[in-house]
């Protein structure tokens, strides 16, 4: 359970609302504001992606000497000698990875990108690198799956997007060495300096080898011996392989925990990354993102059946875009490239919702009330307002707060004949006359258009 572990190893985030520098655009990169709104433009549209963690720790399957709890910080949990895990290699054979059938999963969803671990904290490449045998092209399976999945995705429209991390747990020269990295290579002291030069080199493959990036999502940035002057460096030498690619805030020391984005300090990178968390008031003034698992892991355990219900991960990514951020959905799949049923089923009906309302998700903006309303939230977008009701008045009125415009039209969003409802402003508020059920639980969805 290597997040929990990595919360407690970071103190709880306070995040107090206060809009960063993002050292990604501004006077610093001499990047315009309306250049970096044209950058940043699909990720604001997009609002919803998928997170997938597959790697060397897909093997084990969460499951070693009797103990059932790991999955991606496998190997920094069990202290397991490096050496002995490599051997895990050998057995990664993912024999049913169906590159056409992972992106279908997450298009039919309303996915709009997708971001696969290129090498997690393992070090262990899932890319076709040439700089080390310590990858999947060093395996029996003859195939770089990140190349056919950038294709797939490139086909149905999704953009592909790799995550890589800075911690490596099996690089001689990254620091800290785990005193159980035994391997050959890692004797004399670790350079970091070295690695970098190696990190570059990987990076350089990833943003050159696969077609335009969507983001570089960077992660494993906490450790001391890595710097905010590195991270600026790294954020410049990635834009200046692929100037028009988005790099989040983990490239650099700004993401305060799992709050997802310090306060009061200089900002490397174009977004905020809270984890498991959403944000109470949302980070304003910049964009964010917050990424989740769907059970208890990211990486594949074969004993998590924690799974979060699809009403559940469709009350999320409505709560997260009406706070005005973007719902990075987490899947692990198995060595041999499956991805876990449950995901799928859940995937399948938050699509089916997805299909009907997801006008009042794709680039609309956080809510202009205060706070959000108990029974739901608010998005919206230029002369809208999407109000999503979760709890349905048993009287059918719903009470909204005053929104400071007037009312042209109201209909529900899944009528596809827009039969106008009935509004009234009463009490400081305004009244909105709904029919006796919902049309979509666990979010109905009635459009206001103001005048
Ligand atoms: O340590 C990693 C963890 O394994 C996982 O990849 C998450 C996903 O955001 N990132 C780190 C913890 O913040």
């Amino acid at each position: 359970m290597g997040s929990l572990r990595f919360a407690a190893c970071l103190s709880l985030s306070l995040w107090v609302g206060c809009a960063s520098l993002a050292f990604g655009g501004d006077a610093t990169t001499g990047e315009s504001k309306a250049d970096r709104d044209a950058r940043m433009a699909w990720f604001r549209e997009a609002k919803f992606g998928m997170f997938i963690h597959w790697g060397l720790y897909s093997v084990p399957a969460g499951e070693w000497n009797g103990k059932k709890h790991y999955s991606e910080w496998f190997l920094e949990e069990t202290h397991m000698p490096v050496s002995q895990y490599e051997k895990y290699r050998d057995s990664l054979t993912p024999v049913k990875f169906d590159a056409k059938q992972w992106v279908e999963v997450a298009k039919q969803a309303g996915m709009k990108y997708l971001v696969i671990t290129s090498k997690h904290h393992e070090g262990f490449a899932m890319f076709d690198t040439k700089l080390t045998d310590w990858g999947i092209g060093s395996t029996q399976f003859h195939r770089d799956p990140m190349k056919e999945l950038a294709a797939e995705c490139r086909k149905a429209g999704i953009k592909f997007c790799f995550y890589y991390s800075i911690m490596d747990w099996h690089h001689p020269d990254y620091a800290p060495r785990r005193r159980w990295n035994d391997v050959a290579k890692a004797s004399g002291e670790p350079n970091l300096d070295r690695y970098v030069a190696f990190m570059k080199g990987q990076l350089k493959e990833l943003v050159t080898n696969y077609g335009p990036l969507g983001i570089l999502w960077f992660d494993g940035e906490w450790e001391d011996t890595w710097t905010q002057q590195r991270g600026k460096d790294l954020y410049a030498y990635v834009r200046g392989l692929q100037p028009d690619i988005i790099v989040n805030n983990r490239v650099g020391k700004s993401r305060q925990g799992m709050g997802g984005m310090s306060k009061g300090q200089e900002i490397v990178g174009d977004y905020g990354t809270p984890e498991q968390e959403i944000p109470a008031n949302g980070l304003p003034g910049v964009d964010w993102e917050s990424c989740m698992t769907m059970n208890d892991h990211w990486g594949f355990n074969k004993h998590d059946q924690k799974w979060k219900s699809s009403d559940e991960i469709i009350r999320k990514l409505v709560d997260i875009v009406s706070k005005g951020g973007n719902y990075l959905l987490n899947v692990g799949p198995t060595a041999e490239g499956v991805m876990p049923e449950p995901s799928v089923e859940r995937l399948r009906v938050v699509g089916d919702w997805m299909k009907v309302n997801s006008e009042a998700i794709y680039g609309a903006s956080a809510s202009p009330l205060p706070t959000s309303p108990a029974w739901g939230r608010v998005t919206r977008k230029p002369g809208k307002l999407y109000l999503h009701v979760f709890k349905w008045p048993k009287d059918g009125k719903l009470q909204t707060p005053a929104i400071g415009e007037g009312i042209a039209k109201a209909y529900l969003l899944a009528d596809p004949k827009r039969t106008p409802i009935a509004t009234a402003s009463e009490k400081g508020g305004l009244t909105v006359a709904l029919p006796q059920k919902p049309a979509t639980p666990p979010d109905t969805v009635v459009v206001l258009e103001t005048r």
